[in-house]
């Protein structure tokens, strides 16, 4: 084929001092058989006006943009207040990730488990088949290969994602490290490579106008766990469209991690320095939506000046056994996709920071002025605005009809590099050592402020059990407190009972077992306002869990785990704090717990016939504690 010229014909584009304004970019950049096959072919199911192969270049991105400009998906912000940064609005039926319409389709039913949608795979493809059959009519087909973890790690995983959204395009250009960068690795080595096919489902007939935002009403997302593949159409919107984030670097990599041994999980990573210099890194997951993102960029208080925490991560963890016997996790991922909505500079400075510029806005409010704006940004709201559907948005309007200027899953697209607290180490090859694990969902009541597992197997079963009220992050149910192993429940792909055990069954290869602990930022009183203050003072609680982890701080011993007392929390700063609102903050309520332990059976039931003995002992202990 092309490929050699089409190669040095790139590297000349991309050494050269100033970028040539055409290249032909219907020439594949690969020489990989299998991929221009593949290519081929799914161009022949969807029959797109032109292919496009994505090199990943600044220009490229530019050029893409201002595209997007043209055709009315974006608005270019005012450069003065927020440089190189683009606006978007979805269509109002595409707002998040449809879990209900999201399957995991392994050959047989059982391998993916109850709590996961499931077909059989012969018939999806058939059903796939025919939607994307002619689906990229009048559009172009844009072959995009991104590498999920830094190129040329070993704990790297390659993609190409055939799509036909420029949407897509640049924002995986932020998410995650795409072009000819990853060719080059595919070329290299061979690299099985995973295929991910995705259209928004909406061809054009020959002079049909577009839309700003196309999509389909019906809408699929699919996952064939033993040929490694995603399918995904009618949605242009984050975890559905970006398929190298959950379709990929959960579903799949689950999948991938439980054959060799290592873990895909819905986790950020930060790393804590104390005073000292020493940095210790942990691993934390939360549900979608229940800020992860602040915590992962935590500044730390009044009181805790020489600590600083590290960011490494903020949405999605691989972490894997090396040969020492110790934990190492990379963040797969390049940017943040984070909720907009509640993000300030008292909340996030670093996010602040790290979305400043370059950044894509989906679904947030703009301003008169050429800015975003979403709740909570700013103590005043603008005196006007456009909502995220275009509509003239004022406070007043807001007070008398409740509207949000922003969607409430309205997100911010920005480059991790941007990040002031992004940690020296974050693209390290082989990651970084993990001391502990963090579960913690959104719970009014019941789960206390902080307490550590007793051991690995009883941390799992914390993990396996957690809950959380449900988010804007999918579509439906929200507020509604719902069982979310690890926060992993719409993102396993395989049983979630195998899951369990692949958790109980990776302590065993360690040298040191890493501590578990569970948090609970959300706990109210009885008016229902918040119990703790949140935000930079969960740096008291990460000071006790790093503590902890490292064998220095003491705790005390409770029917569900170890507990730090009110003199066990460093207050430095924070004096004022009631002892009384601690107490309750950490009260262990029996008679709620042994109602809590009646809800882990629901899900234990469900997952019956695959569930580790072990969940089911520590189930029993538990109770007899109670
Ligand atoms: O839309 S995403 O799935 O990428 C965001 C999230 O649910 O965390
Ligand atoms: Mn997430």
């Amino acid at each position: 084929m092309h490929g050699p010229r089409a190669i040095s014909y790139y590297e000349a584009i991309m050494s050269a001092a100033t970028l040539p304004t055409t290249r032909d970019t219907s020439v594949p950049l690969s020489e990989n058989k299998h991929l221009l096959r593949w290519v081929e072919k799914m161009a022949e199911l969807t029959r797109p006006e032109r292919i496009y192969w994505v090199d990943g270049s600044e220009q490229e991105y530019q050029t893409l943009c201002a595209e997007l400009v043209e055709s009315g998906t974006f608005i270019k912000l005012n450069e003065d207040l927020w440089p190189g940064c683009y606006y978007a609005r979805s269509d109002p039926g595409d707002v998040a990730r449809v879990e209900s319409r999201t399957f995991i389709c392994s050959l047989s039913k059982d391998n993916a488990g109850p709590t996961n949608n499931w077909e059989n795979p012969y018939e999806m493809r058939r059903k796939l088949k025919e939607l994307f059959s002619g689906a990229m009519r009048g559009r172009t087909m844009y072959v995009l290969p991104f590498s999920m973890g830094p190129i040329g790690s070993p704990m790297s995983q390659i993609g190409v994602q055939l799509t036909d959204s420029p949407y897509v395009v640049v924002s995986m250009r932020i998410m995650a490290r795409i072009g000819f960068r990853v060719i080059q690795e595919i070329d290299k080595d061979e690299k099985r490579v995973v295929p991910c096919l995705h259209s928004v489902g909406v061809p054009l007939a020959p002079g049909q106008k577009d839309v700003p935002w196309p999509c389909n009403k019906e809408k699929y997302i699919v996952h064939f766990p033993e040929t490694r593949e995603i399918w995904s159409y009618g949605s242009g919107y984050g975890g559905n469209a970006l398929l190298g984030k959950k379709c990929f670097a959960l579903r799949i990599a689950s999948n991938i991690a439980r054959d060799e041994g290592w873990m895909a999980e819905h986790m950020l990573i930060l790393g804590v320095e104390d005073p000292n210099g020493q940095k210790t890194y942990i691993t934390a997951a939360f549900p979608s939506a229940c800020g992860k993102t602040n915590f992962s960029m935590l500044v730390p208080p009044k009181g805790f000046e020489g600590w600083k925490v590290w960011t490494v991560g903020d949405d999605i963890a691989w972490i894997k056994p090396d040969a020492n016997g110790c934990l190492r996790a990379i963040n797969p991922e390049a940017g943040f996709f984070g909720v907009a909505p509640g993000t300030s500079l008292k909340t996030n400075p670093n996010a602040m920071a790290a979305l400043a510029r370059n950044t894509i806005f989906t679904n947030t409010a703009l301003t008169p002025e050429g800015g975003v704006w979403w709740e909570g940004m700013t103590d005043e709201p603008p005196a006007e605005c456009l909502d995220w559907q275009g509509n003239l948005w004022t406070p007043q309007i807001a007070k008398e009809t409740g509207a949000k200027a922003a969607h409430p899953n309205s997100r911010f697209t920005a480059p991790a590099s941007q990040c002031p607290t992004i940690d020296p180490d974050w693209e390290a090859p082989d990651g970084v050592p993990i001391s502990a694990f963090i579960f913690g969902g959104r719970r009014a009541s019941t789960v206390p402020l902080v307490y550590q597992a007793f051991n690995w197997s009883a941390g799992v079963y914390v993990g396996a059990t957690m809950a959380s009220e449900m988010t804007a992050a999918a579509v439906g149910g929200t507020g509604q407190v719902r069982r979310d192993p690890m926060a992993m429940l719409p993102f396993c792909g395989y049983h979630m009972g195998d899951y369990f055990r692949h958790w109980l069954n990776l302590q065993k290869g360690l040298r040191e077992t890493p501590r578990i602990f569970h948090v609970n930022w959300f706990r109210k009183d009885a008016q229902g306002k918040f119990l703790w203050p949140g935000y930079s003072e969960n740096m008291r609680v990460l000071r006790w869990i790093v503590d902890r982890a490292h064998g220095r701080a003491l705790g005390k011993e409770t029917p569900i785990g170890w507990m730090p007392g009110y003199e066990d929390i460093d207050w430095k700063g924070l004096e004022s704090f009631p002892k009384e609102t601690f107490e309750t903050l950490q009260a262990f309520d029996r008679a709620a717990w042994q109602n809590e332990v009646l809800q882990h059976e629901e899900l234990f039931m469900k997952l019956h016939d695959h569930l580790p003995p072990q969940m089911v002992y520590e189930r029993e202990l538990l109770i007899y504690r109670l």
